[in-house]
């Protein structure tokens, strides 16, 4: 069965029209993929009467192809335009959503503080490395050898009472200073040795404005040939000085400690009373020993204070616990 030629271009320019018209009435590109489908598709319109060329008869079929291409080279620019336009407005749209309107007042995020407690801890840290000491951590929790016994503090010492801990099911313990940091730096290092041991201590206190069960501790420890309780006078100056300010009176007071001898505390004048701060000894040769280090070779010298007196006693604080509770009226202070 033959078709008039005049059937086909008005079936192909029938098709541009419903197509010009089609593609103006697009709103998405989905709806564009869509409709490039319904005239290009295998099963397209344009496929089919495309199908028919073949009734046609040999001489028209010039003239329906050159037609057809021209149709379908227009229908396929419209397509283009109208995808770029879409694709245009897709990215405006985005633009416009992802503008920042740069006049407009930024949403106020307050900025964070480092805590009084941090802050005590970097400022005394970097004095220190200052001084040549490199800054030693360990473990917080630790076995009785290495919070007491290492430390001369055996089983049966009194001195146990004031650091009583919180003891776990396998028999470790939690630290109650950071001497154990020391012994294992001394038992993987040979002297010199210059270290200082920040962090997290616990004992079982009544917590009241001075006491917490969890609190932050500092110790220092030199050990060389020759160090004398001068050399650690001297050292405890220089570091007071800078964490108090110059010409600061200080003086020391004879104590006692399982792990120093002779031991001393310390005093500072501040705001016209004297207030204990750190305490700190000359190493006990039985602790040296312990480590392998000869005693009669190597002397060593240690100090001590509690983060939280220290901050408290800087900033004037009150009581302990308001370093605990995270109450920005109190932290937006610092
Ligand atoms: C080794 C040898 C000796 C560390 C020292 C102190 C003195 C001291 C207290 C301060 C406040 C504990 O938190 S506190 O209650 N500590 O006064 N600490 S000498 O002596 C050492 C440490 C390690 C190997």
């Amino acid at each position: 069965m033959t078709i008039s030629v005049e059937e086909l271009e008005n079936q192909l320019l029938k098709l541009k029209q419903e197509a010009i018209d089609a593609i103006a009435s697009l709103d998405s590109l989905n709806s564009l993929e869509g409709l490039r489908l319904a005239y290009f598709g295998k099963k397209g319109q344009l496929s089919q009467i495309l199908g028919g060329m073949g009734k046609l008869a040999g001489s028209d079929r010039p003239r329906i192809g050159a037609l057809a291409n021209e149709v379908k080279e227009e229908i396929q620019t419209l397509l283009d335009n109208q995808r770029q336009e879409f694709q245009q407005a897709e990215i405006q749209a985005k633009l416009a959503s992802e503008t920042i309107d740069v006049t407009m007042p930024g949403s106020y995020r307050p900025l964070g503080r480092i805590h009084p407690i941090q802050s005590t801890i970097d400022r005394v840290n970097d004095i220190f490395v200052g001084l040549g000491y490199t800054v030693a951590t360990g473990p917080e929790m630790e076995t009785d050898y290495y919070n007491f016994e290492a430390l001369n503090t055996p089983v049966d010492h009194p001195a146990r009472d004031m650091q009583d801990t919180f003891y776990l099911p396998d028999g470790n313990l939690l630290r109650t200073h950071t001497s154990s940091v020391q012994i294992h730096y001394m038992e993987a290092n040979e002297p010199p040795i210059r270290i200082i041991a920040p962090g997290r201590c616990y004992r079982r206190d009544t917590v009241d404005a001075t006491h917490s069960a969890v609190f932050h501790q500092i110790e220092i420890l030199a050990v060389d040939e020759g160090l004398t309780f001068t050399d650690l006078k001297g050292t405890i100056k220089v570091f007071l000085e800078e964490m108090f300010g110059a010409d600061l009176p200080i003086r020391f007071r004879a104590s006692y400690f399982p792990f120093t001898e002779p031991s001393a505390e310390v005093d500072v004048q501040w705001k016209g009373r004297w207030l204990e701060v750190m305490g700190c000894g000359m190493v006990d040769p039985n602790v040296l020993k312990k480590v392998g280090y000869d005693p009669e070779l190597y002397t060593g010298f240690a100090a001590g204070f509690g983060v939280e007196r220290f901050a408290m006693v800087l900033h004037q604080i009150d009581d302990i616990r308001r370093l605990y509770t995270s109450d920005l009226r109190f932290l937006q202070q610092f």
